[in-house]
């Protein structure tokens, strides 16, 4: 399917809506999840700010950062006891060790892709950091809307991401003219939570931890 967009001149905008299809058929009328939409197949330089990632209750918060690949990511400590950040995902695998706390550890993001995070400690513990490879996207407003701004002209792969909603994917057109509406229907997924430790083993009872 190809969705031919008009854009203006010198940076395109797409304006768009997405829903999730409900169990009965229909569409859910609000969203309660994070939804990202974003562009690919194209590069642009990492934005300029250094988002924060705080372990607050043994709680990543917040638990999704969107960043362009090149950006840093601090993980602070804000937790009165120590622990630990890591990932084993092909695009930034790392491990922080085991910040105390108060204590902040910052790790760069080169590559475009989805980081699972977690804490090697606290089972519990998870977050994404979604690396892409340019500026050209927006999470969904709780309304179902959004909008893409300063597109270059041209022909991608428009993708949106949810930790619940199935992976979804369509070829966009952004050309000369006036922004245009995109409406995107999602399909729902179970969300596991489930990971190994750092190890790759199921994650151990650790008495000598606060639990
Ligand atoms: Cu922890």
């Amino acid at each position: 399917m190809v969705l031919l967009l008009a854009a203006t001149a010198g940076g395109g905008e797409i304006r768009g809506t997405a829903q999730i299809r409900a169990a009965d058929g229909g569409v859910d009328a609000t969203l309660t999840q994070p939804i990202v939409v974003y562009l690919t197949g194209f590069r642009q330089p990492p934005l300029p700010d250094t988002p924060i990632i705080s372990q607050k209750d043994k709680t990543f918060s917040p638990d999704l950062r969107v960043v362009v690949a090149g950006q840093t990511v601090q993980f602070t400590n804000d937790d009165p006891w120590v622990h630990n950040v890591f990932s084993t995902s092909a695009a930034r695998p790392f491990d922080l060790g085991q910040p105390g706390p108060h204590e902040t550890r910052s790790v760069s993001f080169p590559t475009p892709g989805l980081v699972d995070v977690f804490c090697n400690i606290h089972e519990q513990m998870y977050a994404n950091v979604l690396v892409l490879p340019n500026r050209a996207f927006d999470r969904v407003a709780p309304d179902g809307t959004f909008v893409i701004h300063d597109v270059p002209p041209g022909r991608y792969p428009l993708h949106a991401w949810g930790r619940q909603i199935q992976p979804f994917e369509v070829e966009v057109v952004v050309a000369e003219g006036q922004p245009a509406q995109v409406q995107l229907v999602l399909q729902p997924r179970l969300f596991n939570p489930a990971h190994l430790d750092k190890f790759g083993r199921a994650y151990q009872k650790r008495p000598s931890y606060t639990p």
